[in-house]
């Protein structure tokens, strides 16, 4: 399966983000990505190729101007603060709550930090402009070799995408990886296309871009909102609006969720997109459904992952896998290359 490997990536680090009142060293590190290089590359899977050269103007078809703008300089804009933040993540401490106005970007660096963004527990660091831009055009370019006629391909990428928004930023994501990816395929002619996320978390982010259009297909399994992160969006009862509606399928899960159940889930999300009619496929493929992730709670084994990757394949649409989630850093790459090894192998 042709891979888009973003290079860049590790230049994204964030040290740490706040949890229970501390700050505690982060769980989203490039070490996940060259995990996943590595058994690419020792089960020889993955076809490494450079990804396309896309003009940034394709960002700007899932994200907005002034949002776009704001990445791009958030660290020139922090570092002219004090020379002495040069050693220093950002992480925003203020934000616009129910009430507030978000229509004027503030001038103060700290408030516009918090206008972009949802959490504290994502840091901006030196290279997260630069590796998360990287990483769109790499899921844009397995998103164009669906257009030119493959059946997969892979975007290796970090930092994750599914919870950043319109304008947003949080839950360890900045640019949109599978909006770019869906909206790619949308622009290139393809009718409807459906985004499957089988992360742990609801992509809240993936959701939102989506929620009111018929032409692109949300389904998500993910943990419960009402316990689990990110909290605020992923219930049932969010099936779409206006020409969207019946076009948004949220699968949330108990805590403690294991395969027999998962799967089941699997099965009823690619039923609908069947139904749906989609004429091709972006999975977020995050990996932190595993049993051993340190963060999240559900309880997939290894070996469930090839299944996983066949059930994706009998599907039967192209796929565009975009790489998400999952913390247990030295079990990610044989999980995540287990399923593009079952969709293969199907
Ligand atoms: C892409 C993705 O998977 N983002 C997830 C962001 C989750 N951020 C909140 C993490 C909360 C950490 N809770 C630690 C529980 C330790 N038992
Ligand atoms: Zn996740």
């Amino acid at each position: 399966m042709i891979t888009y490997y973003n290079p860049l990536h590790a230049r994204h680090h964030g040290k740490v983000e706040m949890f229970r009142g501390a700050l505690v060293p982060c769980f989203e590190v490039p070490a996940r990505v060259d995990h996943v290089l590595a058994e690419l590359q020792s089960r020889q899977l993955g076809i490494l190729q450079p990804p396309f050269a896309f003009d940034d103007a394709l960002l700007a078809r899932i994200h907005s101007p002034r949002y776009l703008r704001f990445l791009a300089t958030a660290w020139d804009q922090w570092v002219a603060l004090d020379a002495a933040n040069a050693r220093k993540d950002i992480l925003p401490s203020v934000w616009p709550t129910r009430t507030f106005r978000t229509d004027i970007e503030p001038d103060n660096f700290a408030a516009k930090m918090g206008l972009y963004s949802f959490d504290a527990g994502t840091p901006f660091t030196a290279g997260t402009w630069v590796a998360a831009r990287a990483g769109a055009h790499c899921a844009l370019s397995a998103a164009q070799r669906l257009v030119q006629g493959d059946r997969a391909a892979f975007a290796l990428s970090r930092p994750p995408g599914h919870h950043a928004g319109a304008d947003f930023f949080g839950g360890y994501c900045f640019l949109n990886n599978a909006a770019l990816a869906a909206q790619h395929l949308r622009d290139a002619g393809m009718a409807k296309v459906a985004v499957l996320d089988v992360d742990y978390h609801h992509g809240n982010g993936t959701q939102a871009c989506f929620y009111d259009r018929a032409d692109v297909f949300f389904a998500s399994i993910h943990g419960d909102p009402r316990t689990e992160y990110p909290f605020y969006l992923g219930h049932a009862d969010e099936r779409g609006a206006g020409a969207g509606l019946g076009a948004n399928l949220n699968l949330p899960l108990p805590r403690g969720t294991g395969f027999d159940v998962w799967s089941q889930a699997l099965d009823t999300a690619l039923q609908a997109i069947a139904t749906f009619g989609a004429d091709a496929l972006v999975v977020s493929l995050g990996m932190d459904t595993f049993v051993g992730d340190p963060i999240s709670g559900f309880t997939l084994a290894s070996a469930d992952y090839s299944a996983v990757g066949q059930r994706i394949a009998a599907a039967g649409l192209p796929t565009a896998f975009v790489f998400e989630g999952g913390y247990a850093v030295a079990e990610v790459g044989v999980n995540a290359v287990n399923v593009l090894e079952g969709f293969v192998a199907a």
